[in-house]
């Protein structure tokens, strides 16, 4: 198995200092060129602010690397070649020595393969509008299930099922704590109306909740709603409308599958005129605040 860790990223792993994973999905699919390598840096300079050290992870030529470069970084948000990868493209795309972008649930694999306990993202996948039609429910949620890490987001993205969402992480009995909030937050804005299982209030907390689960081999991660700051959030209107113009479009396209949120987001963008890019990129930072004390707070327990 081959897999290349980044010197500064395997020193850390050594020596129990605090390590945050990041995904590469949100580079090359999630946001345009230029911003898109702009904020991937800016998460980095923000969680090492923070006293956490980062570790973007994609697959380059067919290696699963933890701790991309600069460089790297950069590469991948400019390439056209990178692939959404997801658990089910992982075995062709490494055999074949592709490039691969991972999502939540595919960064999840390999932070936790090499002992990364925390991860930041934008807004994990779930349940999409419609899935009693199309079935399309993002592998995030099964991943969640199953690998060992606190999922710090800005909640679940409004452009899916948010209702079902929480169902489906119920039965699959995914933690779902909501930072300093009683309700789930979705996305672009801080509230959703929905409740989470947990309002915590401390990083140190949610740090503790997770070393139980491990301790009593509860299998699986916490998901953290950290809802955007208000003075960042998008108009709630403006993202609405968006939202429906987009997916009436995506179902007269016929845009299917892993092609879907993608679409979605650039589509929103394009119809907000940049302001839920703005908020996207917002939240990321904030994300990553949170994530790195929650980092912290785990190497300490
Ligand atoms: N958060 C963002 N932008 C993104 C994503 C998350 O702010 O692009 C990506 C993540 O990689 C997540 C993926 O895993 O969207 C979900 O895709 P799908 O719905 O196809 O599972
Ligand atoms: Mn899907």
């Amino acid at each position: 198995m081959e897999m290349k860790i980044s010197e500064e990223v395997l020193n850390a792993l050594k020596n129990n200092l605090p390590v945050v994973a990041l995904e590469s999905t949100i580079i090359a699919h999630g946001m345009p060129y230029p911003q898109n390598v702009e904020t991937a840096l800016l998460v980095e300079e923000t969680i090492r602010k923070n006293g956490a050290i980062p570790a973007t992870i994609g697959i380059i030529n067919g290696v699963p690397t933890i701790g991309m470069s600069k460089e790297e970084i950069e590469d991948f948000g400019k390439r056209k070649d990178v692939l959404k990868v997801s658990r089910r493209d992982l075995p062709y795309v490494i055999a074949k020595k592709e490039y691969g972008a991972l999502t939540v649930a595919t960064t999840m694999i390999f932070a936790s393969k090499v002992g990364i306990k925390i991860f930041v993202t934008g807004g994990v996948g779930g349940v999409h509008r419609n899935a009693e039609k199309t079935f399309d429910i993002s592998a995030d949620l099964i991943e969640l299930a199953t690998t060992p890490l606190i999922v710090v987001c800005a909640g679940i993205k409004a452009i899916l099922d948010l209702e079902k969402s929480l169902e489906v992480l119920e039965t699959l009995g995914v933690s779902v704590v909501g930072y300093k909030s009683d309700n789930l937050a979705d996305f672009y804005t801080p509230d959703s109306g929905l409740k989470v299982d947990r309002n915590m209030n401390s990083a140190q907390e949610i740090a503790k909740a997770m070393k139980v689960k491990e301790e009593y081999n509860l299998r699986g991660g916490i998901l953290v709603s950290n809802p955007i700051e208000e003075n960042n959030a998008a108009d709630k209107t403006q993202i609405d409308e968006a939202i429906e113009i987009a997916i009436k479009e995506m179902e007269e396209k016929n845009i299917k599958g892993k092609e879907c949120t993608p679409f979605l987001l650039k589509k929103i963008v394009e119809l907000t005129d940049g302001e839920s890019l703005k908020a996207n990129i917002s939240l990321i930072l904030n994300n990553a605040k949170l994530g790195a004390e929650i980092a912290k707070e785990y190497v300490k327990l």
